[in-house]
């Protein structure tokens, strides 16, 4: 069993007062803090080693593409590819699926050809299938959600009749940003891939907080970014399946991805170089290994469990205030509750909840669809971290009973 208090102590941003109050940060969903571990390795890297990768024949230049392609085979481990070739470093999400549906989508799709969505997925994974589909013709469908209840949950019983042939792609997150439904990866994937169907997964708020084998789940490309587990901005990566990958064109062009260039046309390296134009982000991949290391030190079962019973314990508690609507599944759900209340707008509850020093996140969650879907403008959510308490939720209702109090009275 970890040690959770310690573990808080590894999380420098966390001790400090916001408004004359402990700091509560229950805003883990849009980006987690870093452990000093982290943070560490990331200056070490800059007082020692930074040096261009790939390119430089010297020592540093050496250590640091050492650092860089070690980072790419410990993310490779993290989710179980089969090899580091597997891994392209990206800027995160937004920039794995977008790179996904550029490349592959403009090798693979045609007018007629359908790419199946769902209805709970954030913007990151909807737009770039919108830009692709507008410029080669294929039509976007959709797996649609339910309503009462289950609040958001995807009606899988429809998936059979939706995985038509003319469907070539199926994109769907692993947890929703805005329920906390956690679909089932596996059965999805399996059903795609009995149809022939390329699968691909935003792992955003999948990745940092529950063990991910992308073999067992069988998905064909996997997205997350380094923010949401530990690990710090700019830096994000995808898996894809190595025969994939290396039927899939360039995304960008440039140094680095090249094996030959001529004035009129070039020859490209083989992945992972080729989807990585011009200089990475080494520094920072090096430092989303070493949030690996972290999380793995404190095992992802336990995160994982940790983080759903907090998530449940925030759901029964906040369930008894008045008014209150709740998103999601009451039992097994990701780390995250989302609530909205008729009388008070989810931006009056994040700026009143300051006050009490917890940050929490209020609007549409970059879900739009999803809200015009459930009849809602926005949700306030509160998002759990292996450093969050059970008291931090006493804290968050005793916060919201003082906010509801106030709207009631004015
Ligand atoms: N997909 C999901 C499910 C997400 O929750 C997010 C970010 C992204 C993709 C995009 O990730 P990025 O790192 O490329 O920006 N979600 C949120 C959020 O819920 N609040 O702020 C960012």
């Amino acid at each position: 069993m970890p040690d959770w208090k310690k573990i808080r102590d590894d999380f420098p941003a966390l001790h400090q007062q916001v408004n004359g109050h402990p700091l509560v940060y229950l805003d883990n969903a849009a980006t987690t803090q870093r452990p000093r571990v982290v943070i560490d390795t990331l200056s070490r890297f800059y007082e020692r080693d930074n040096a261009n990768v790939h390119r430089g024949l010297h020592a540093l230049s050496m250590r640091a593409t050492d650092a860089y392609e070690g980072a790419r085979a410990r993310v490779a481990k993290f989710i179980n590819a089969a090899a580091p070739e597997e891994i392209i470093f990206t800027r995160g999400t937004t920039e794995s699926i977008n790179l996904v549906a550029s490349s592959w989508g403009s090798a693979n799709l045609k007018p007629g050809d359908v790419i199946l969505l769902t209805e709970m997925e954030h913007h990151s994974n909807l737009v770039p299938w919108q830009l692709i589909a507008q410029r080669t013709g294929a039509k976007l469908r959709y797996l649609p959600v339910l309503g009462a209840n289950v609040e958001g949950g995807l009606d899988l019983a429809q998936l059979d009749a939706l995985l038509t042939p003319e469907v070539k792609l199926f994109a769907f997150t692993h947890v929703s940003n805005t329920t906390g439904t956690i679909n089932p990866a596996a059965e999805l994937c399996a059903k795609a891939r009995a149809k022939k169907i390329v699968t691909m997964i935003d792992g955003a708020q999948s990745i940092g907080h529950m063990p991910v084998d992308v073999r067992a789940i069988g998905c064909d490309f996997y997205a997350f970014s380094g923010h949401k587990m530990a690990a710090v901005t700019g830096i994000g990566a995808f898996y894809g399946r190595q025969a994939l990958l290396d039927a899939m064109p360039p995304y960008q062009g440039g140094g680095g991805m090249i094996s030959n260039v001529d004035f009129f046309e070039s020859r490209w390296k083989p992945t992972p170089e080729r989807f990585e134009a011009g200089t990475p982000n080494f520094a920072d991949a090096i430092a989303l290994g070493a949030a690996c290391d972290y999380l793995d030190g404190i095992g992802r079962d336990e995160i994982a469990r940790h983080d759903g019973d907090l998530a449940r314990l925030a759901y029964e508690k906040l369930s008894v205030l008045p008014g209150i609507r709740l998103l999601g599944p009451k039992g097994e759900r990701g780390g995250l509750v989302s609530f909205a209340f008729q009388e008070v707008h989810a931006h009056d509850i994040v700026t009143f909840a300051d006050e009490d020093g917890i940050a929490l996140r209020g609007g549409h969650h970059c879900n739009q669809p999803l809200m015009k879907k459930l009849g809602l403008t926005g949700t306030t959510r509160a998002s759990f971290y292996v450093y969050n308490t059970a008291e931090e939720i006493d804290v968050l209702v005793t916060s919201l009973r003082r906010i509801l109090k106030f709207f009631a009275g004015s």
